[in-house]
């Protein structure tokens, strides 16, 4: 008689862990930001650039918005898009682009040593 209620509990136990592991999986860190009202701000400044992952979708127009907060110029190649853009401290540079190839890319600011030193990132583009 006793043990039914304990069995009960141990299985109720088990299903609570089942969904705390699913609700887990489903709070899982995205695989980086995408844009706002097609817009996508990327912030450079000493050493990185926020957000460090963005995700992009295939066929999807959007403006990438380089935005110096930094104290020296920066960069940012998106090599796979065709696109460079570059910004003086306190200045923004903009480019409108339609990804059109899925996949999983880097993007990096190319002056010289600024990649070593973390400015580098990665992009998504789904389909
Ligand atoms: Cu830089």
């Amino acid at each position: 008689m006793v043990k039914i209620p304990v069995r009960l509990g141990v299985i109720g136990l088990v299903a609570a862990f089942g969904l705390l592991l699913s609700a887990c999986a489903g709070a899982a860190p995205s695989a980086g930001q995408g844009p706002v009202n097609g817009e996508l701000v990327l912030k450079a400044a000493e050493w990185k650039f926020t957000p460090a992952s963005i995700q992009l979708r295939a066929g999807e127009k959007v403006t990438i918005v380089l935005q110096n907060d930094g104290k020296t110029v920066h960069d940012v190649d998106l090599a796979s898009l065709g696109v460079k853009l570059r910004a003086e401290p306190g200045k923004s540079d903009q480019i409108e682009v339609t990804p059109s190839k899925p996949g999983a890319y880097e993007f990096a600011c190319t002056l010289p040593g600024h990649r070593e030193a973390g400015m580098v990132g990665k992009f998504s583009v789904s389909s």
